[in-house]
C-alpha cells in the first residue's frame, strides 16, 4: 500500500529523496487575497458574503451569543466533558512550566538589562471545522495563552449548518470548559482576516476588535491568509495537513506501527504517514497490518488516499544511524520512535514538532491527553520553528537603566562606534550629557 523509497547505500543527501506533499500556499495566497481585502474594508458585508459563498451559510451576527455557548456546556456528552477536564488538566500541568521569570543582568556596577516577559494583549486562536470537529485544538490554543498571563481571548471557528450555523457544539463546550466567552462563527481565511483587522457587526452589539497574534491549524486558505497577515499581526508557524514519522527497527510491533500511521493519515487526504526502518521484515508485516486495519477504519477513503499518495511511504536504510538522518532530513510535525534503546535515539533528533518515544507513547494520546500541545510546525517547519507554547504569547523586552557613573565609564566607547559607523549624533547624544 505504501510507496517504497530505498536509501540503502545510497550517501546522498536524504532531503530532496523523501516523500513530501507540494503544498503551494503561494497560488492560495493570491486566491483569497480579495477575501481579505474585503474584509478588511466592508467588514461585516463582506464576512457575510464569503461565509456563503464558501461555507454555505447565512451569517445573522459574528459573535455566538454567550446563551449558546453555556448552552453547549450543559449539553455536553458527560464522558466527552470528563475527558476534556482531563486534557485540560494535563495541558496546564505543562505550560504552567513554560512560564518565564523576568531575570536582571547586572552588567556592571550601576547598570541593569532587565529582561521583561509581557503577554500580549488579545490573541485570536483559529479551530478548524472540516473533515472532523476539534475540541482538542481549543485546549491546545487557549491553556498556552492562559499560562502566559494573556487578557484577552477570542476563539474563531467555522459555522456549521448541523448545528444553525454556530461553530460546533462541542468547541464551543470546550470554550466555556476553559472560560472563553468572546467566540466568532467564522472560519476560513475571512476569520483570520477578521481576527487581523477587526470587523464591524451586525449591530453595536457585534463585530471583533482586531487582536495581537494568531494561531491554531487551518486549512491552505487559512494558512494563505494567515500568510497574508504576517506583519499586520503575530502568527505562529504554518500548520499544514498532519504527518507522522515513525522511525522503527525489528522490535517495533507491526499491529502499533500501522495503527498510528492511519492514526494522522485519518486527518486529511493530504495527511502524511512516513514508516523509516532498517527491517525489511517489519515492513512486510506492518503492510500485512495495513491491508486488514485500512479496510476495517472509519474513514477508509480518506485514510487510503493519504496512505497511498506521494507523500507517504516507506523509507529502507541501512541502520537506525542513518533513519536518524532521514528523519532530521524530514523533519516531521510527529516523530515516534519505537525501537531498541527509543529515549536514546529520540535525544538524538535534531529536527521534529513533537517526539513520541517508545511503545506506549502514541501521537493520538499527544493529540489529546498527554500534556503536549499538538499545534505543531509540518511541512519541514520544524527545522526552525517549535509547536504552540507559552512562549508564543509573550515578548521579551529589555529594559536598559545605567546611572550617571555607569554612563560616563561606557561613553568613550559609544562614541568610538558611533563616529566609525558615521552617526556623530549618537555620540553626542552622550556627550550632552557630560559637558
Ligand atoms: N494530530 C493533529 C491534532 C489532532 N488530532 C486533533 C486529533 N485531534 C495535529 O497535531
Ligand atoms: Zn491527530
Amino acid at each position: 500500500m505504501l510507496n517504497r523509497i530505498d536509501l540503502r547505500g545510497s550517501r546522498r543527501d536524504p532531503r530532496g529523496l523523501l516523500p513530501r506533499a507540494q503544498l503551494d500556499v503561494s497560488v492560495a495566497v493570491e486566491r483569497i487575497r480579495p477575501v481579505v481585502e474585503a474584509v478588511h474594508q466592508h467588514g461585516f458585508t463582506a464576512i457575510r458574503e464569503a461565509t456563503e459563498r464558501f461555507d454555505g451559510i447565512r451569517l445573522e451576527r459574528l459573535r455566538v451569543p454567550a446563551e449558546a455557548i453555556a448552552a453547549a456546556a450543559e449539553t455536553l456528552d458527560p464522558q466527552v466533558r470528563a475527558a476534556l477536564l482531563e486534557a485540560i488538566k494535563r495541558a496546564r500541568k505543562v505550560h504552567a512550566d513554560q512560564r518565564r521569570t523576568d531575570v536582571t543582568t547586572r552588567v556592571v556596577d550601576g547598570g541593569t538589562v532587565t529582561e521583561r516577559w509581557v503577554p500580549v494583549r488579545r490573541v485570536g486562536l483559529y479551530v478548524p471545522g472540516g473533515l472532523a470537529v476539534y475540541p482538542s485544538t481549543v485546549v491546545m490554543n487557549v491553556v498556552p495563552a492562559q499560562e502566559a498571563g494573556v487578557e484577552g481571548l477570542v476563539v474563531a471557528s467555522p459555522p456549521q449548518a448541523a448545528n444553525g450555523g454556530l461553530p460546533d457544539s462541542r468547541v464551543l463546550a470546550a470554550c466555556a470548559l476553559l472560560g472563553v466567552t468572546e467566540v466568532y462563527g467564522v472560519g476560513g481565511a475571512q476569520a483570520i482576516a477578521m481576527l487581523g483587522h477587526g470587523s464591524s457587526g451586525a449591530d453595536e452589539t457585534d463585530g471583533c476588535e482586531p487582536v495581537d497574534v494568531i494561531t491554531g491549524p487551518g486549512n491552505i486558505w487559512v494558512t494563505a491568509a494567515k500568510r497574508l497577515l504576517r506583519g499586520v499581526v503575530g502568527i505562529d508557524a504554518e500548520a499544514g495537513p498532519t504527518e507522522i514519522a515513525i522511525l522503527a527497527d525489528e522490535t517495533a510491533d507491526p499491529r502499533h506501527v500501522a495503527a498510528d500511521l492511519i492514526s494522522q493519515a485519518e486527518h486529511d487526504p493530504l495527511a502524511a504517514s512516513v514508516l523509516v526502518t532498517d527491517s525489511e521484515p517489519l515492513v512486510a508485516a506492518v503492510e500485512a497490518e495495513l491491508a486488514t486495519q485500512v479496510p476495517a477504519t472509519k474513514h477508509e477513503e480518506r485514510v487510503r488516499t493519504a496512505l497511498t499518495g506521494e507523500q507517504s511511504g516507506v523509507v529502507l536504510v541501512d541502520d537506525l544511524e542513518q533513519g536518524l538522518a532521514v528523519v532530521d532530513a524530514y523533519a516531521a510535525e510527529h516523530l515516534e520512535i519505537q525501537t531498541r534503546d527509543a529515549r536514546e535515539w529520540a535525544m538524538r533528533v535534531r529536527n521534529a514538532g513533537a517526539i513520541f518515544v517508545g511503545a506506549w507513547s502514541p501521537v493520538s494520546l499527544g493529540d489529546y491527553a498527554a500534556g503536549s500541545n499538538h499545534v505543531l510546525p509540518t511541512g519541514g517547519c520544524a527545522r526552525h520553528s517549535s509547536g504552540l507554547s507559552v512562549q508564543s504569547f509573550l515578548r521579551g523586552i529589555h529594559v536598559v537603566e545605567y546611572d550617571e557613573a555607569a554612563l560616563r565609564d561606557v561613553a568613550g566607547h559609544v562614541v568610538a562606534l558611533a563616529d566609525a559607523e558615521d552617526l556623530p549624533a549618537h555620540g553626542d547624544a552622550i556627550k550632552a550629557r557630560f559637558r
